[in-house]
């Protein structure tokens, strides 16, 4: 079966270093695999300081911009991309409000933190800031092309 093109929308998904040192990769993969989504991408990796100022450089000069890259270069997270029907908006609605606290519970957020700073897991905020965060994380050749089995069964 041909994939619809529409199904082939993508995001970027990071475990933060707080997600990775509470053990909860497993858990953030697995919301999405459940959900039918298909992984194309993954890794870990320490992140640099120049990937993480252009990865937020939608925040530069706010007052917690220094704050923010130097948490997300403190340690170990999980780079992934993910693809389907509107994935960046479910996979935001997943993952929550930025704030936990105003997290609906069943959210990744709203289930396992409490901490603006502290938020587990970072998806993508449009079709275009996920293709800029993709290219900014991975080079195409790390991206798998492949036909999961289940497709029929989540796409009519
Ligand atoms: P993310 O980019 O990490 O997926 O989170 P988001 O879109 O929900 O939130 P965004 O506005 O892009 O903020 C990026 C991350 O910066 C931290 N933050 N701290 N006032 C503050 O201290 C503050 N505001 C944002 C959060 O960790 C947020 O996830
Ligand atoms: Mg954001």
């Amino acid at each position: 079966v041909a994939m619809a093109a529409s199904n082939q929308e993508r995001s970027f998904i990071m475990v933060k270093p707080e997600g990775v040192q509470r053990a909860l990769v497993g858990e953030v993969i697995k919301r999405f695999e459940q959900r039918g989504f298909k992984l194309v991408g993954l890794k870990v990796l320490v992140p640099s300081k120049d990937i993480a100022n252009v990865h937020y450089g939608e925040h530069e000069g706010k007052p917690f911009f220094p704050k923010l890259v130097g948490h997300i270069t403190s340690g170990a997270v999980v780079a992934m991309v993910w693809e389907g029907k509107d994935i960046v908006k479910t996979g935001r609605a997943m993952i929550g409000a930025t704030n936990p606290l105003a997290s609906a519970p069943g959210t990744i957020r709203g289930d396992f933190a409490i901490d603006l700073g502290r938020n587990i897991v970072h998806g993508s905020d449009s079709v275009d800031s996920a293709q800029r965060e993709i290219a900014l994380w991975f080079s195409p050749d790390e991206l798998a092309e492949y036909d999961p089995t289940v497709t029929p069964w989540i796409y009519e």
